[in-house]
């Protein structure tokens, strides 16, 4: 099964919104095929494993990190393949939660004489699909909220600089984690102020979705991201009906998300679900201040990833990674849990679920 789990994340950031699978096929003692869901809309690892195996699987086990589908998709159901070629026994990591399978494929193996053993590494199977298992609950889009910052908190200089807080390790890390998200998020200020690329940039590295939360539409046409969207898919989530500003932004090749108002900003849970129906099925929002806050306040953030640097910058102005108006009360406070810490180079990184 660990095996299964190092080939299923081999499928991330190409195969959202679908979940990453992976799958090892054992006779005698021997692996005889395995394999992993590798694109999105490709062959599911059940079958992808049986492609290559080696000898007849007629009596054999299937290691799978998910319960297999039993649901005619964009391909014909594993449970199929698995009965037809008389796979004996099947050992399953995380069941299902989608509505369309949940459980029921694990029922129809059983139906067919097969002894299917459930739970095997379950937490780390899980853990793995967050994202799939967030979605394809909610069809809401699992939010990563990321910064970094130094040890008294700043995420600038008092001028605004911010090149480099974290060293290359960390830089790298946080690329890699744009590899594997379907979208970026960042507010209208981080975008008047940095003009980001917002691309992923690392060997074979692929770009995730743009989204800009810019309420007014002042994203100037000039930025790079607008000067790219032809390249790479970029929405603009605004409450402005500015019909002749939209269009300049589309004939660029920009999607326009058209949100109401919530408060001073645009509504973020109506904008998820916009996300959601898109197809986006995770975001990493790389802030600034006043949408963090915003974020946090509005329920959507899943998860958080803070890079902690050893240096300090100091002052009173320089930008902090959560700001708006704030808690008026410690007992308020957003809270989290599952503490992870990584290190890159001098760097920390600290990681935590939203309880
Ligand atoms: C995958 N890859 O290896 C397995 C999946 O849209 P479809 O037809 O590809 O079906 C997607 C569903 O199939 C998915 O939501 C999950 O419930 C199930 N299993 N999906 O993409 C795989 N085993
Ligand atoms: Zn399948």
């Amino acid at each position: 099964m660990d095996l299964a789990i190092d080939l299923a994340k081999k499928g991330r950031g190409r195969v959202n919104p679908n979940p990453l699978v992976g799958a090892v096929i054992v006779k005698d003692g021997v692996i005889i095929g395995s394999g992993y869901h590798e694109q999105y809309g490709g062959l599911h690892a059940e079958r992808q494993a049986l492609a290559v195996c080696t000898q007849s699987a007629v009596g054999a086990t299937l290691y799978v990190t998910l319960e297999p589908c039993c649901h005619y998709g964009k391909t014909p159901p594993c449970t199929e393949a698995i009965i037809e070629n008389k796979i004996s026994r099947v050992v399953i990591g995380s069941t299902d939660p989608n509505p369309q399978v949940s459980g029921k494929g694990i029922e129809i193996l059983r139906q067919q004489g097969i002894t299917v053993i459930t739970g095997v590494r379950e937490t780390a199977c899980q853990e793995m699909n967050a994202v799939f298992f967030h979605y394809i609950k909610n069809r809401t889009p699992y939010v990563l909220m990321k910064y970094a910052m130094t040890l008294d908190g700043k995420i600038a200089t008092y001028t605004g600089k911010s090149k480099w807080i974290t060293g290359e390790e960390a830089r790298i890390a946080v690329h890699q984690t744009r590899n594997e998200v379907a979208g970026i998020m960042v507010g209208i200020n981080t975008i008047l102020k940095d003009d980001p690329q917002l691309s992923c940039r690392i060997d074979g590295g692929r770009n995730p979705s743009r989204i800009i939360c810019d309420t007014h539409l002042r994203t100037p046409l000039s930025s790079r991201v607008v000067k790219s969207a032809d390249k790479i898919p970029t929405y603009l989530a605004t409450c402005s009906r500015d019909q002749k500003k939209i269009k300049r932004f589309e004939i660029m090749g920009c999607n326009i998300l058209t949100v109401s108002r919530e408060g001073d900003h645009l509504g973020l849970n109506e904008l998820m679900r916009k996300l959601g129906a898109a197809g986006i099925d995770s975001i990493l929002l790389e802030g600034g201040g006043t949408l963090n806050f915003s974020a946090l306040k509005s329920g959507i953030v899943k998860k958080l990833q803070v890079y902690l640097a050893p240096k300090i910058f100091g002052g009173v102005t320089a930008k902090t990674p959560v700001e708006g108006l704030g808690l008026a009360d410690p007992e308020e406070a957003f809270q989290f849990t599952d503490r992870k810490i990584k290190i890159f180079g001098e760097d920390i990184c600290l990681e935590y679920i939203k309880r």
